[in-house]
């Protein structure tokens, strides 16, 4: 009975203690130490190389160590009936809800602007915004989406939701699938993105639908960076029709030094921090996971195969 574990290397120490703490009786063994593989019966982790996972003939269950799971399907080999889940965690949901507010604020109250009033010593003065007309737009109305708008009501800014399905959140004018999509990005301010990367979402903010936003709104992106066309974005930024940009997630981590968003003076890069996955919060959720794939239950927070998230 082992676990397999992958995570990046800063992050092994705290996690392997967590997982030793509340499973005592199981060996972790930490990629790419492997071992027998027959004795592997669970991996935790993110991005297992491809086929790795299908040479763990006991393999009962894979624990995304995220919310995402977009890095599980990247292996064309993944065993078919294996159970998938992935973490959702209240603490990481708030957290993610804390980033989307601080960059929704930032934008809403001209922080950009002032900063850059601030760098050339100028007591200036903009035109005041009003909250009550600053739409909001969420795309992806799941665990994350429905938390962040349910505390950026509390501002009483008008609130929208965009998703692939039909969804009914009180206070939220809600919109779905492509038929919603261009009346949902027309009436968007500040848009906020939080879908999963799949097939049917990769590069779905392209040159055509970023203009479907007013002018001057401005993109905020936690979900994936694939969700986004790079170039698009920069072109719309630069002619003026969108007004800025805060970015978590790239098509490429880390981010490439020559990348343009870095020195762009209209996008804010934080380096896919806003929701970490913390030991001392998700390590409950994977031990009980770990117990439920061993009795052959179902397992906590399950990933649909078809859907890919
Ligand atoms: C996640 C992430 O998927 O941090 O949880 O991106």
């Amino acid at each position: 009975m082992a676990i397999l574990f992958k995570a990046d290397p800063d992050d092994i120490a705290a996690w392997t203690r967590a997982l030793e703490a509340l499973l005592p009786e199981v060996e972790i063994r930490v990629w790419p130490e492997i071992g027998n593989p027959n004795d592997i019966d669970f991996c935790v982790g993110w991005a297992f190389p491809q086929g790795s996972l299908a040479k763990l003939p006991n393999l009962r269950g894979l624990q995304s160590l995220g919310a995402g799971v977009d890095h599980v399907f990247r292996d064309s080999a993944l065993p078919p009936n294996l159970p998938i889940s992935r973490i959702v965690d209240p603490s990481m949901t708030e957290d993610m809800t804390h980033w989307i507010v601080l960059n929704v604020l930032r934008f809403h109250k001209q922080d950009p602007e002032y900063r850059k009033l601030q760098a050339d010593g100028r007591w200036h003065e903009l035109p005041a915004p009003m909250w009550q007309k600053r739409r909001i737009g969420m795309m992806g109305l799941g665990e994350l989406g429905g938390h962040a708008l349910a505390r950026l009501k509390l501002f009483g800014f008008p609130l929208a939701g965009w998703s692939r399905t039909k969804k009914k959140i009180d206070g939220v004018e809600t919109f779905f699938g492509d038929d919603g999509l261009k009346p949902f990005l027309n009436r968007t301010d500040i848009l906020i993105v939080l879908l999963p990367h799949t097939p049917a979402t990769e590069d779905l903010l392209n040159r055509k639908r970023l203009a479907w936003l007013p002018k001057g709104a401005y993109v905020i992106n936690a979900g994936r960076g694939k969700l986004i066309v790079d170039e698009d974005l920069v072109a719309q930024l630069d002619s003026g029709h969108l007004g800025g940009a805060a970015l978590d997630v790239f098509r490429e981590e880390p981010l490439p030094a020559s990348h343009a968003f870095w020195r762009h003076p209209k996008v804010v890069v934080t380096p896919h921090v806003s929701a970490p996955t913390l030991a001392a919060t998700a390590a409950p959720q994977i031990v009980e996971n770990y117990r439920r794939a061993l009795g052959g239950r179902p397992l906590l927070h399950p990933v649909d195969r078809d859907r890919r998230y």
